[in-house]
């Protein structure tokens, strides 16, 4: 019913008598203002005036599931959201939902306003300051051999930069394999884990870390937000809306057989390819030219004696 009576209200900008709300919902006056109690404990600016009405002054800056939802034109990402106040991990929330439940929907987004254990790659940590970023992680159910997961990041992270340009017109790009830079300094990170068998995915957990409206002071080194970047303080909301429009855009566009043309459009968003880079593997480190990527976006490196390297996954460094 909140979302109804949100939804209501936004439809125009001077007040709507309460009569006319519950008439159209169906709910009874005492239910209207019991609703509308609620929504102002949420922090939903609502002036109520006797004979006039209620009118929407300001929504909070929070990303509940009927905001989100409001407008967003996607076919099936989004369309489901479990939202959370605090978590120690989306990653850990959704994977956990992901084993429980076999029949969850593709598309289904676990949000967070703060994670207490944000998670990188390989133990790494992710910070996650409360109400500044955009914290979720995202379930889906491709059907592609384990060794093809690398093809999502690659799609998440266009859909990312995509978003981003559309909003901010802020330039991101991508650093190989899961970074979002802006002006060389990290905005947003992805982290894909697959739960699977030996050929056969059962699912994948997608998780996406952006720097929104974070202060420059909060951010770790290396580090920068959109609003840094921008000076402006950014919309969350409609900033996942579109990050989510991007990447179902990219994601069908995969499903339909079109990897070809997201490689494509990665090659043009990255800020590794035609670098030398260091890569620090597990069991030690290489050194090259970044000359591409492949079909399952694996990084093609020629070293120095002029062998090339196909890389799957690690850490790299761009020395220039
Ligand atoms: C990543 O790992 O970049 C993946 C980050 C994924 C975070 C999302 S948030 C929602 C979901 N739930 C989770 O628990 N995680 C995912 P990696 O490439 O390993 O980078 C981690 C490194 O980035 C850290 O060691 C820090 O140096 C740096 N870092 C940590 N927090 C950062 C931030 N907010 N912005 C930029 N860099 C950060």
């Amino acid at each position: 019913m909140k979302s109804a009576i949100i939804k209501f209200l936004k439809k125009r900008e001077e007040y709507i008598s309460g009569e006319e709300i519950s008439d159209s919902l169906n709910i009874s006056r005492q239910a209207l203002w019991k609703n509308i109690q609620n929504l102002r404990d949420l922090g939903y600016d609502i002036v109520a005036v006797p004979h006039l009405g209620y009118k929407l002054v300001s929504r909070p800056d929070r990303m509940f599931p009927w905001e989100i939802q409001q407008d967003l034109d996607t076919k099936f990402i989004g369309r489901n959201i479990y939202y959370y106040d605090t978590v120690p991990s989306t990653m850990d929330v959704a994977f956990e939902a992901g084993v429980n439940d076999l029949s969850m929907p593709e598309g289904s987004i676990f949000l967070s306003e703060t994670q207490t254990k944000g998670k990188g790659r390989l133990g790494r940590g992710w910070s996650s300051p409360k109400y500044k970023g955009l914290y979720l992680s995202l379930v889906l159910k491709p059907k592609i051999l384990p060794s093809q997961a690398s093809l999502l990041t690659l799609l998440t992270a266009v859909g990312i930069c995509e978003a981003v340009k559309e909003i901010k017109g802020a330039g991101a790009k991508i650093k190989w394999p899961n970074d979002i830079l802006i002006n060389d300094k990290k905005a947003a990170g992805i982290l894909t884990e697959i739960n699977a068998e030996t050929d056969i995915i059962h699912f994948v957990v997608i998780g996406i870390g952006i720097n929104v409206n974070n202060d420059k002071k909060a951010l770790p080194a290396g580090a920068v937000s959109l609003k840094e970047e921008t000076a402006e303080h950014i919309d969350r909301v409609y900033l996942l809306q579109e990050v989510l429009r991007c990447i179902e855009k990219n994601y069908l566009l995969f499903k339909q057989g079109q990897a070809k043309e997201i490689i494509d459009k990665w090659r043009g968003l990255n800020t590794t390819l035609g670098r030398r880079v260091k890569v620090n593997l597990q069991t030690g480190h290489l050194e090259g030219e970044a000359v591409d990527i492949d079909a399952d976006g694996a990084l093609l490196l020629r070293k120095d004696s002029g062998l090339t390297q196909r890389i799957t996954a690690g850490d790299i460094v761009h020395c220039r």
